[in-house]
């Protein structure tokens, strides 16, 4: 189905995928996509590469749930909530957020503003004030800043993520390094006892996993592409790996069976007892750079 597109400046154009407004950013270093919706960053191919970012075939852009892969910002918790009914991973991903401001930087980097909000809908479940922004700067890397500012009168605690799927050749034996040294949980099992990652990571899914006080890059060794993907975060004190595997992969509704086999989900964040406290009127930001390497 053709869409009417409308261009917002040379490098940035609206269109609309269904039901869901996509900023779709092209620039001499890579093209991008994000959803308003969500504030998803939807893919990113820089020249010559493969899209760095996985997007379910079978994804939903109706706006009824949060489109499956790219980038989802969950927040401001991480995870199922403690309270029956509340949504998992916050209030923002399945909510439209505004295109606040696009820049052209000297070096041609493309810039992406866009803010939420607290509302009526977010207030059910998280009684503050904020404002919410989400900076993707499409480049020779991709840089993602999630800022939250605190408008209330009363300090916060938040947790937060950006949930990334990467496009991965074969997540089987794919091997993720930079976790060394962080105390993991494995959410697959019961009441797991902590554990020290002594090694570096060689994925056998189904992999759910949380590592506390991990600061270091990333690189994750996606052979099949030819090319290493590096993760370099600022202000985040946890990682989460997650693969479904092909059992767990069964239970969601918008991925195939066969899913499984085309992604890594390597979360930044601040998650679990890496909450933020954010005192009144102050504000954090989340901040992660992907960069692609050949190997
Ligand atoms: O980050 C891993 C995880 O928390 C998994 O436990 C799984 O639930 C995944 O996120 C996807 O969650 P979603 O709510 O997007 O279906």
């Amino acid at each position: 189905m053709t869409q009417e597109s409308q261009a917002v400046n040379s490098s940035v154009t609206l269109s609309m995928r269904e039901g869901v407004e996509i900023i779709e950013i092209q620039n001499q270093y890579a093209c991008a996509s994000v959803s308003t919706f969500g504030a998803t960053v939807l893919s990113y191919t820089p020249v010559g590469q493969a899209d760095l970012l996985w997007v379910s075939k079978d994804a939903v852009y109706d706006q009824s749930k949060p489109i499956r892969g790219g980038i989802p910002v969950c927040w401001p918790w991480f995870g199922r909530s403690q309270i029956e009914g509340y949504p998992a991973h916050g209030v923002v991903r399945n909510k439209v957020w505004r295109l606040e401001r696009t820049e052209t930087a000297e070096d041609g980097t493309t810039s992406v503003t866009l803010v939420t909000f607290a509302d009526d809908a977010t207030k059910v479940y998280w009684p503050h004030e904020f404002k919410l922004s989400l900076t993707v700067e499409v480049g020779a890397e991709l840089n993602v800043t999630l800022t939250t500012q605190n408008l209330s009168d009363v300090s916060v605690d938040i947790t937060e993520a950006l949930h990334t799927y990467f496009q991965i050749a074969d997540p089987r034996g794919l091997v993720i390094d930079g976790l060394e040294g962080s105390v993991h949980v494995d959410k697959l099992v019961e009441n797991a006892d902590p554990e020290t990652q002594k090694e570096p990571l060689v994925l056998q899914p189904a992999k759910d996993s949380v590592y506390f006080d991990q600061h270091d890059d990333i690189n994750i060794e996606d052979r099949g592409h030819g090319r290493v993907i590096n993760i370099c975060k600022q202000h985040s004190q946890s990682t989460v790996v997650w693969n479904p595997g092909p059992e767990i992969v069964k239970g969601f509704s918008d991925m195939d069976d066969d899913a499984w086999l085309e992604f890594v989900c390597v979360e930044s964040g601040n998650v679990f007892d890496n909450a933020v406290k954010i005192h009144p009127h102050s504000e954090h930001s989340l901040i992660v750079t992907y960069s692609i390497k050949n190997s």
